[in-house]
């Protein structure tokens, strides 16, 4: 199996979290590409050309992060990323923190179209939505993932961490200390230490 990806892209990083998690890093090839950069076997996987794209061994090309997540949820079971106790729980955390990155991503991409996009009513929205979904997800952190490594933790950690990466001039846990406190106790875990952004 290969897994197209690149060094920054979150949407890989939760694909590349879960494998790990599942104790899988093994068994996939990942291939850092430029999805701006027309890459043959890349675009056979992908026909949208973005990054995460997954090429299985029986030659099924799947994107969207999480159309691979259900894919590796099926493959290997265990531990859950959609644990059947306390599903709705996670899955509400979830939607905060893939929300986050959507929000993210969504302001990086617009930043290249308009500069001025922070300032327009689009951008504001985007700023406010994304504080709002650390807000909430401050009000009821996930578990811990040696305690369960679900969408919901994944998800968290990767949004936290790619908010540092993209907008380092903003204090992002100093005024959520449970959020803070919770990526603390995630220090050291290879999962996330392996797939930590850099350009
Ligand atoms: N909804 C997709 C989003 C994937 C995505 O936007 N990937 C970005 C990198 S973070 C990309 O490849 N961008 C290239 C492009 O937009 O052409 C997913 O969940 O996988």
């Amino acid at each position: 199996m290969i897994l197209y990806t690149n060094t920054t892209s979150p949407y890989s990083r939760l694909v590349r979290v879960a494998w790990r998690e599942k104790g899988l890093a093994n068994d996939i090839a990942e291939q850092v590409i430029d999805p701006w950069g027309g890459v043959p076997d890349f675009l056979r996987a992908n026909v949208h050309e973005r990054v995460p794209a997954l090429m299985t061994d029986d030659g099924q090309g799947i994107s969207e992060s999480g159309l691979i997540l259900q894919w590796l949820e099926r493959h290997a079971p265990q531990p859950a990323l959609y644990p059947a106790q306390g599903l709705g729980a996670v899955l509400q955390r979830a939607a905060s923190a893939v929300g986050a990155i959507d929000v993210m991503a969504a302001i990086i991409i617009s930043r290249k179209s308009n500069p001025d996009f922070d300032t327009h009513f689009m951008g504001q929205k985007r700023f406010r939505t994304l504080s709002a979904a650390l807000d909430r997800l401050e009000g009821d952190p996930p578990a811990d993932l040696a305690e369960s490594a679900d969408i919901a933790a994944i998800a968290t950690a990767v949004a936290l961490d790619y908010a540092r990466f993209r907008f380092p001039d903003t204090d992002w846990l100093g005024p959520r200390p449970a959020l803070a406190a919770w990526r603390a106790r995630q220090a050291g875990r290879a999962s996330l230490e392996e797939t930590m952004p850099f350009e």
